[in-house]
This record gives C-alpha cells, sequence and structure tokens, in this order.
C-alpha cells in the first residue's frame, strides 16, 4: 500500500512543492478579486462587509498554509521535543489583524484595499471574535500561542471547538441577558478539518478484569459508547519569521456504527438523536468562569479534550517508534492549563497500560516525567471536584486507574510520614465524606513533575496554604510563572499609532523583545515627545467615545480622566468597591464640594456567570447608578458613569488604548495575577490597585510613584477578617455614612424598592469575604491623589510613558521562555522563509 494516494514514481504528481506564495501588492489583489467573485460568487453590489472580510482572509490564510507545513516538517525532520498546551479555553479573538501583522503584509493589504475602494477597518470589524474562553484563563492560553509561534517554539494548543462560545451579553433595563453566540454561523475561514485524524472516545460501559500471558492483572473497558473527537486546525503564526504552529480544536461527533445500529433497528429518527447527543459535547462553552460545576456534560468535555490529544499525539509517536515508549517523556511535555484537563493524567496512565501494554510502574515514571500543571485560582469555589459515583459511571476504566494512583501515592505518603493518618486523609485524592469526591488539583500535582502559580504572591499563597502538605512533600516541584500578555495584539496591532511613535523613537526590536521599551525611559523628560504622546492618548480616547457612541450610545468628554475596570464581574473583583466611589463622588458634586475638580468617566463592563446572582445584580447596580447620575443636570461632564455590555477580546483592542487609569482593586490574596492589569500598563495606563496578584509586580517595575496603592495586606486582610465590623467603620467615615445614605434611601432603585438589599447587606456583613468597606477609605484617598496627579498634564503624561517603558516583564514571550527553560526544555526550531 503506497503510504499517499500520490505515486511517488509520477513527478508530476507532487503537489507538495507549491510555489511561494507571493507577498505583493499585485498578487493580493488578483488573489482578493478570485475569493470574491468567483469563490464567494459576489460582486461590487454586495452590500455586506463579510465577504470582503473572508476573501481578503482566503488570501492571508493561503499565506500561511505553505510556512505551516514548512513549520511542520522542520519539527519532524529534527525531531525535536514539543509541548502540547492543554486547554479547555483558548479565547483568541479576531485572527485577521493579527495574521496580517504577523506576517508583515499591513502596508501592502491597506494600499491594496484602498486601490479596492474598501475600508480595511470596515472588514476587521466584520470577523466575529473566537470566543472560546471565559476570561483570563482562556486569554492567557492565546497568548501562549502566539509567544511560542513568536519563539519558534514547537508547542501545540489542543483545545475544543465549541459551537457557541461565551454568550452575547445584552443589557435589559440594565440587567444583563444572555443570548447564544453562534460565531461559526458563517463558516469559519481560519480552520481546516482534518478528519483523516479523528480519534475514538469511550464513555459508560463498565470494566473486565484478566490476567494477560505475562501474568499481570489487566483491564478491559467494554460496552462502552463512543464517540469520534474530528480535528480542526487553526494556524498559529510567528512574528515576521516564517514559524506558524497549530491550534488543534476537537468536535466531538457520532460514530458511524452507532447510527447504523439503530438505523437498522428502523430507528432513523432515534440515530439521529443520538448523533445530536455526541454532538453536544462540544455544544457549549460553560460560562463559569470561578465556580465548580459538576454537571456530566461538563466532565465529558474534559474527558473527550484529554483523551483525544493524548491519542493523537500517541498515534504520531507510535507511527515512528512503534510501540516503545522509552524516550517518550524526553520528547514529549503537556502544560495542564488549571485542572480542566488534568483527567489526562489518568487517561495517559490507560492508554499506556491498557492499550500498549506497559507495565504500570514504567507508565507512572513517563506521566510523571511529561506532565506539569499551571494553577489559576486560590478561592475554593473554584476547586474542582468530581464526584466518584459519576466518575464511574461515566468513565469506569479511569476512576479505577484514579483509586490505583491514589494508593500508590497514600504508600509514598506513609513512607515518608508514617502513622500520620491525618496527613493522608487531608493529601488523598479522594476525599471522603457523605460523597465521596476527586479532588482534581491533587490528581494533577501528583502527577505532574511542575506546579506553578501565576504570579509572584499566587505562588507563594499557594505553598503556604493550598497546597502546603504537597510543597513540604515536593518543594521541588512548585514554581512561579509570573503571567504576561502578547505584546503584538496588545500593543502593536491594537494601539498602531502609539507603536509607531515607539518605534520610530526607539526602533522596532521591542515588537520581540519587549524589554527594550526602557529605552524609552529618558524620554519622559523629553517635552515634545510628551506632548507627542499626550496628543496620542487624547486620539486614543476619542477613538473609545466613538465606538462606545456606535456602540451604545453615550456622550462622554474627551477632557476628563478615563477610569476603566473591565473584566468577569465578581465579588472579589469589587466592582462594587468602585461604584462606592463613584457614588461618592457624585454626592460631593450634590454637596457643592467640587473645589479643584477633575472630570472623570468611570467604564465598567464585564460578564456575570449566568447562574451568578450577586455578580448579576452588580450589573444593574452600576446601571442604574449611572442612569441617575448621567441624566442629573447638577453633574454634567463632571461625572460619567458607563457599563460597556458585551465585554469580549475585540472590545479590550478598542477600550485599553483609551484608558487613562486602570482599576486593579480585587482584595489581596484573591486575584491569582490580573493580565487585564498588563494591557493597560502597556498602553500607558496608570495603575489604582491593591497589593494583589501581578499588580505588586508591577508596581516593582514601575515604581511606587508610578502606582497608586491602597488597601490592605493579603496578611492584613486574614487578620482583619477575625473580628471585622464594618459598621464601626462606617460609623468613623463621613464620607461613607454619605454613601450608604444615598444607597439605603434607595435613591437608585426609587422605582424598585428593595433591589439593592442584598448588596447593602453583603457589604454591611461583618462575613464580608471580600471587606469592601475595610477598604474603602484608603481607596478614596488613593483616588484623590489619582486626580492631583492627573490635573497636571506633564507629570501624568511623564508617569504615562514610563509605565509603557517599564511594562517589558510583563511579555509573555518572558513568560514562555521561563516555562521554557524551567519546564519544557525546548529547542526553537528555525524555518526557512
Ligand atoms: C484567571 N482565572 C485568574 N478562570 O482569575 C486571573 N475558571 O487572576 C489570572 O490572571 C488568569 O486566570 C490567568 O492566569 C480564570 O480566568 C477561568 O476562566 C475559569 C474557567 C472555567 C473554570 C474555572
Amino acid at each position: 500500500m503506497p503510504s499517499s494516494i500520490f505515486q511517488k514514481s509520477n513527478p508530476a504528481a507532487d503537489i507538495t512543492l507549491l510555489p511561494k506564495l507571493g507577498m505583493s501588492k499585485k498578487e493580493f489583489i488578483a488573489d482578493f478579486k478570485h475569493y470574491y467573485s468567483h469563490r464567494l460568487g459576489r460582486d461590487e453590489n454586495c452590500r455586506s462587509p463579510h465577504y470582503a472580510y473572508e476573501a481578503l482572509s482566503m488570501a492571508i490564510s493561503d499565506r500561511l498554509v505553505e510556512r505551516w507545513k514548512n513549520t511542520y516538517n522542520a519539527c519532524r525532520i529534527q525531531n525535536c521535543k514539543t509541548a502540547f498546551y492543554l486547554s479547555m479555553e483558548f479565547l483568541m479573538g479576531r485572527s485577521l489583524s493579527n495574521a496580517m501583522l504577523n506576517l508583515g503584509v499591513n502596508d501592502i493589504v491597506s494600499e491594496a484595499l484602498y486601490e479596492l475602494g474598501l475600508d480595511i477597518e470596515e472588514l476587521i470589524d466584520a470577523e466575529p471574535d473566537a470566543g472560546l474562553g471565559n476570561g483570563g484563563l482562556g486569554r492567557l492560553a492565546a497568548c501562549f500561542i502566539d509567544s511560542c509561534a513568536t519563539l519558534q517554539l514547537p508547542v501545540t494548543g489542543y483545545g475544543l471547538r465549541y459551537e457557541y462560545g461565551m454568550f452575547c451579553q445584552n443589557i435589559e433595563n440594565g440587567e444583563q441577558v444572555e443570548r447564544p453566540d453562534h460565531w461559526l454561523r458563517n463558516g469559519n475561514v481560519w480552520e481546516i478539518e482534518r478528519p483523516e485524524y479523528t480519534h475514538r472516545v469511550k464513555f459508560g460501559g463498565h470494566t473486565e478484569s484478566h490476567i494477560d500471558e505475562l501474568g499481570r492483572k489487566r483491564s478491559t473497558w467494554v460496552n462502552t459508547q463512543d464517540v469520534l473527537a474530528v480535528p480542526y486546525d487553526t494556524p498559529i503564526p510567528g512574528y515576521q519569521n516564517g514559524t506558524v504552529n497549530t491550534l488543534r480544536l476537537w468536535k466531538a461527533t457520532a460514530t458511524e456504527e452507532f447510527n447504523l445500529q439503530e438505523f437498522n433497528a428502523g430507528d432513523y429518527a432515534e440515530s439521529v438523536a443520538e448523533k445530536n447527543t455526541a454532538e453536544n459535547i462540544t455544544m457549549v462553552l460553560y460560562p463559569n468562569d470561578a465556580n465548580e460545576n459538576g454537571k456530566a456534560l461538563r466532565l465529558q468535555q474534559q474527558y473527550l479534550l484529554a483523551s483525544a490529544s493524548l491519542q493523537d499525539v500517541i498515534a504520531n509517536w507510535v507511527g515512528r517508534h512503534g510501540n516503545d515508549f522509552t524516550h517518550f517523556a524526553d520528547k514529549n511535555c503537556f502544560q495542564l492549563n488549571d485542572t480542566h484537563p488534568s483527567i489526562a493524567v489518568a487517561e495517559l496512565m490507560r492508554l499506556l497500560v491498557d492499550i500498549h501494554g506497559l507495565d504500570w510502574d514504567e507508565a507512572w515514571r513517563i506521566t510523571r516525567k511529561t506532565m506539569a500543571y499551571t494553577n489559576h485560582t486560590l478561592l475554593p469555589e473554584a476547586l474542582e471536584r468530581w464526584s466518584v459515583n459519576l466518575m464511574q459511571s461515566l468513565l469506569p476504566r479511569l476512576m479505577e486507574i484514579i483509586f490505583d494512583i491514589n494508593a500508590h501515592f497514600l504508600a509514598e505518603v506513609s513512607a515518608h510520614w508514617p502513622g500520620d493518618f491525618d496527613r493522608m486523609r487531608r493529601m488523598s485524592i479522594i476525599e471522603e465524606g457523605h460523597e465521596k469526591q476527586v479532588r482534581m488539583a491533587y490528581l494533577a500535582i501528583v502527577g505532574s513533575f511542575s506546579v506553578n502559580g501565576v504570579a509572584e504572591l499566587h505562588s507563594k499563597l499557594l505553598q503556604e496554604g493550598l497546597f502546603k502538605d504537597f510543597y513540604d512533600f515536593w518543594p521541588e516541584k512548585f514554581n512561579n510563572k509570573t503571567n504576561g500578555v502578547t505584546p503584538r495584539r496588545w500593543l502593536a496591532a491594537c494601539n498602531p499609532e502609539l507603536a509607531e511613535l515607539i518605534t520610530d523613537t526607539i526602533g522596532d526590536g521591542w515588537v520581540t523583545n519587549l524589554s527594550e521599551l526602557e529605552k524609552l525611559k529618558p524620554y519622559a523628560d523629553d517635552a515634545k515627545f510628551r506632548q507627542k504622546w499626550y496628543e496620542l492618548q487624547q486620539a486614543s480616547k476619542q477613538r473609545l467615545i466613538d465606538f462606545n457612541k456606535e456602540e451604545h450610545g453615550a456622550e462622554l468628554n474627551v477632557e476628563s480622566l478615563f477610569d476603566v475596570q473591565v473584566k468577569r464581574i465578581h465579588e472579589y473583583k469589587r466592582q462594587i468597591l468602585n461604584v462606592l466611589h463613584v457614588i461618592h463622588l457624585y454626592e460631593r458634586i450634590k454637596r457643592g464640594d467640587t473645589a479643584n475638580w477633575t472630570n472623570r468617566c468611570v467604564l465598567i463592563g464585564g460578564k456575570a456567570a449566568p447562574g451568578y446572582v450577586m455578580a448579576k445584580k452588580t450589573i444593574k447596580f452600576i446601571n442604574n447608578v449611572a442612569d441617575v447620575i448621567n441624566h442629573d443636570p447638577d453633574v454634567g461632564d463632571k461625572l460619567k458613569l458607563v457599563f460597556l455590555p458585551n465585554y469580549r477580546v475585540s472590545a479590550m483592542e478598542k477600550i485599553c488604548p483609551g484608558a487613562d487609569l486602570s482599576e486593579q482593586i480585587s482584595t489581596a490574596g484573591k486575584e491569582a495575577s490580573g493580565t487585564g492589569n498588563m494591557k493597560f500598563m502597556m498602553n500607558g495606563a496608570l495603575t489604582i490597585g491593591t497589593l494583589d496578584g501581578a499588580n505588586i509586580e508591577i508596581r516593582e517595575e514601575v515604581g511606587d510613584e508610578n502606582f497608586f496603592l491602597f488597601g490592605l495586606t493579603e496578611e492584613e486582610v486574614e487578620e482583619m477578617r477575625q473580628d471585622y465590623n464594618p459598621q464601626a467603620i462606617i460609623d468613623e467615615d463621613a464620607d461613607l455614612q454619605g454613601v450608604m445614605r444615598l444607597l439605603e434611601c434607595g435613591h437608585f432603585n426609587q422605582f424598585e424598592p428593595g433591589i439593592f438589599d442584598d448588596i447593602i447587606a453583603s457589604i454591611m456583613s461583618p462575613h464580608d469575604p471580600w471587606m469592601t468597606i475595610a477598604d474603602f477609605r484608603s481607596y478614596i484617598d488613593a483616588q484623590r491623589s489619582v486626580e492631583e496627579a492627573y490635573r497636571d498634564k506633564e507629570r501624568w503624561t511623564r508617569m504615562s510613558i514610563i509605565n509603557t517603558a517599564s511594562s517589558g516583564k510583563f511579555s509573555t514571550d518572558r513568560t514562555i521562555s521561563d516555562y521554557n527553560e524551567n519546564i519544557w526544555k525546548l529547542t526553537p526550531v528555525k524555518v526557512d522563509f
């Protein structure tokens, strides 16, 4: 059997040697016209920008495909070690402008489109966001694979191809209303389906044990209901370096024989319904960003991802090395993005032991040398636990393996701490109780050689608190990898005017070596440079005003401080504290306390998990307060409050260049890292923030004098918790009394009595975990310093420049280099281009 349908003996059949695709304007125009009129069948009468967007994207993606094959071949020839980033979420946003930037064709394409009479911005905006993530964790995965490609590291992303991504948020009567996000409705020109790499994933059934020919006890998993995982690949271009890596997303489909059985039984409709059951697995992204879920469908999603991805890697290995796994761990590494894919630990054991016949010990050695786990949260409510019963019925063989892993592990613990039964109970992967649970974080730690947090404070708290027992046992496993963001999307592409000024001033090395931004520091003292910087910031603010007006109609004045908080709505992130400050400002205006006033527009945006009642109330609260303030003639331009609906990646690309002030105000110890804080800083916004997550490192980089710090430290929070008394704090603070009076008298809900009682009760409670009242005073004082600084335009602009200039550490190129040096140990692969 030939390995290819093309006969090697016939030279004419060699279709892999496509000529290099040209990059000239003429070639682009020809390709664009070809796709637009022949492939898509549109002409100049078409009114929708969608088809022009598609034609342009096809022309661009053509130029990626050859580089993609070259990258793949270069890695294969060099037989290099590869890392696989396993993530339930890849929050990619749009692809077109990123691909153009990374191919280096921005200018040519702009000119070509101009000649064709098309508006490039309109085409870029016609692309739907690939919103396959909730927030920071999913966006981090997207920034990571961008940096891996730019650093030419052989890294493949594995995830799920949800038919429906993160829901679209409408605001009706001030409340969040969710609409499904059918992002694939008009197809997706960036992906390629690869049914030839389909894998079969088992569910249900039961296990049977037997003794193999070597006398070893073996399990087989039988009577299963199988689902097929079909891969869709998206090219991930590096920055102008010829490398194109792969993001492989799995779609669940029904097996054919499954349908056939039903069909033969004469039940056609049933068989089609079964197909739907299979396809449901990848139908929708779960919209909870910080809560365990417990739903069977979510576990099916996690297992589909883990199993299909591992089978894919192993099939590739076996294709080259047969059943010899001796060097598997030297050539492969799996990074688990939180515990969501951590069933991979047990699945790798199953594949190695049950399918490939390895001994348990050998398989365990391999597993523990290939798996690495990243934790993204300390919040107890977000820690995943799966009921043993559910796992037994859905994944019976995996449950057996987890019990075996746990037994081996507890034997290790007991050898180290003989007789310490309390420790064994604490560390067990299985939590005892009225319903037994599998602690997925413990499975991930036990099965990995590396465990990391995402900012220094967070990693320290993991070691001292949440995972202390494990740290005592295996201190060498634990490490920190402070998050970052990709400077291509989050500066070069989203703020091209500022990027151009930077490049004109210090050269373009910063795009791939962000620490070069340091060179901007001396220019902070250059009045001419400051003036240019200021003008560009004002222009970005004006664009944000226009975007906001287009999307939801509010009028904002560019001559005010743009104060922005965009992120998921969550109590620990304390959007409510922000609103308390706004109410305080409003109350000052009403009192006439407006000497030395600084006009301010407060913009808040973010989605609430659909089942998170307090978060949804917070949205209503923001909108009601906004409604009162924005319509009060005494207030005018002095103060505006705007809720930005449907916050998403493409919105942030317009928002972060236009912010003056970045609100990073979580309760200390609760935000693992934050990454929005880095995007704002990179674009020249100043931060008002607590000593939490990566804020601490941002402040270290930028200097205390260029950061507005407030609030209790993590230790102080924990100490104050013992006898926290919000009422006593209110009694001492006239400003806080003013705010509470307005809230309690229902000033912002005059026709909706009582709707904010829960919010008032939660901040007034001595058990408020987020300690909002405790930080009010220092937050208000820090905001006063913000105003003072903002009134001095030269000082503010200097601080803004210093912020951008100090943001070098927060490039994912740095983060990924750290992952690679300490965990993955991959060699970069050069690609001809
Ligand atoms: C975020 N976590 C952290 N989780 O909150 C943030 N969770 O501090 C950090 O910067 C970021 O991760 C990147 O490290 C999340 O975004 C989720 O989205 C999530 C999704 C499903 C289930 C649980």
